[in-house]
């Protein structure tokens, strides 16, 4: 069944930021569908049974924080 988690990522403010964490989380194991919106600084995942630890993770390696 799939799911959609949302978080709150601050640090987000251009484009490159969007492209890097939708970068970081499409290949994040079960992720469908990810949407950034910049205006609201908030990130959007669908998938199949998502790992939060791994969500984040990638958040992290991406250069930002979930808050
Ligand atoms: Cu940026």
């Amino acid at each position: 069944m799939a799911e959609t988690i949302t978080y709150s990522v601050p640090g987000m403010t251009c484009n490159h930021c969007k492209a890097a964490v939708t970068e970081e989380l499409s290949g994040v194991s079960g992720v469908e569908l990810v949407a950034v919106d910049l205006d609201t600084k908030l990130v959007e995942v669908s998938g199949q049974k998502l790992d939060e630890g791994a969500l984040r993770a990638a958040i992290v390696e991406a250069g930002y924080e979930a808050a």
